[in-house]
């Protein structure tokens, strides 16, 4: 009787005997890869989108992710990266809020053999072997294609002088300096168009409106063109020029960059001009790369995301729903 008792629990213990062995080696399998992700903060709809992109590739990937926002803060980022040294995490990946000031902790990072993913936003450092890879936008080529649009349209408008004002994003951030440069590069070499004033909107819609409310009292109806560095100062932007009797896109012609829903929508109905593409979906990208390096496959130093511009001049009724 006690044999067949035996006899009866032996399947049950091999089950479980495979259960517990199998049990580790899930466990590893997700544990095999741990990325420490710095955001620098909540600033737009695009950081938001971004946030989530690489969140949600994260989970599809079965790769673990710690993950920090830096609320806006260099100190808070550098402090997160810090912690994540401590962790001994297998990768860092990180969006720097602007370019300089990063050699004392990444040579920590690689002090402690953690390679380094630049995500979205470039540093400005003398040595490069800081970080493994940048994976983000080509932001000069924003600003040209700004610019793109901006010599097709002045050559529909008969006029000898065409006045441009600029709202660009957070200083010393890459996409800040490239869009700029981009920009200036093609339309300072026409004498036709005239840079009033460039002033910094942070990136943020608040100040997007409180730039545009000082544009308009300084320059009023002299002001031809809106080139502004993302969605949500054009967002704020467009509220003011509305609230001062004047119409956008027409007595204002609105460039501007992130591709939003929002930005999209007003372009359709007419109240903004140009859209030039910047996607935070950067998720799978940042996950194939971080798959990569783990397997000790190279990856390559730069990767851009295949990025285009919205116009008016465009047929927009088959653009799809952007995600973000
Ligand atoms: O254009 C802006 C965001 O770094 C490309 O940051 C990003 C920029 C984006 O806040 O909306």
């Amino acid at each position: 009787m006690k044999k067949l008792f035996a006899l009866c629990l032996l399947p049950l213990c091999l089950l479980l005997c495979a259960c517990e062995a199998d049990a580790p080696q899930q466990e590893e399998a997700q544990a095999e890869l741990l990325i420490g992700f710095s955001q620098l903060g909540s600033e737009s709809s695009w950081r938001i989108g971004n946030t989530l992109s690489i969140q949600k590739a994260a989970q599809e990937h079965g790769i673990n992710l710690m993950y920090d926002n830096a609320l806006q803060k260099q100190e808070n980022q550098i402090a997160q990266l810090r912690s994540f040294i401590a962790y001994q995490v297998d990768l860092i990946v990180f969006s720097p809020i602007v370019e300089d000031g990063w050699d004392n902790v990444l040579t920590e990072a690689r002090h402690a053999g953690i390679p380094v993913i630049l995500m979205d936003r470039f540093i400005n450092t003398a040595d490069d072997s800081l970080y493994t890879a940048y994976i983000g936008a080509d932001f000069y080529m924003e600003g040209v294609r700004a610019a793109d649009y901006l010599l097709e349209k002045a050559g529909q408008m008969s006029k000898e002088t065409i006045n441009i004002v600029e709202i660009s994003g957070t200083e010393d951030a890459t996409p800040t300096l490239h869009r700029y440069q981009g920009f200036h590069d093609k339309v300072d070499r026409d004498p036709r168009f005239h840079t009033l004033e460039t002033i910094s909107g942070d990136f943020l819609r608040s100040k997007g409106k409180e730039c545009m409310e000082y544009l308009l009292d300084t320059y009023g109806d002299e002001i031809d063109v809106l080139y502004s560095h993302n969605d949500g100062m054009t967002l704020g932007a467009i509220d003011v020029i509305q609230s001062y009797g004047l119409v956008p896109g027409k007595d204002i012609i609105i460039i501007t960059v992130d591709g939003e829903q929002a930005a999209i929508d007003l372009l359709k109905e007419g109240k903004i001009n140009c859209v030039v593409e910047c996607t935070p979906l950067l998720g799978d990208l940042v996950m194939n790369m971080a798959e990569k390096l783990k397997a000790g496959e190279s990856i390559p130093r730069t990767t851009h995301p295949q990025e285009g511009v919205f116009t008016e001049f465009d047929d927009l009724s088959t653009l799809p729903p952007r995600g973000y």
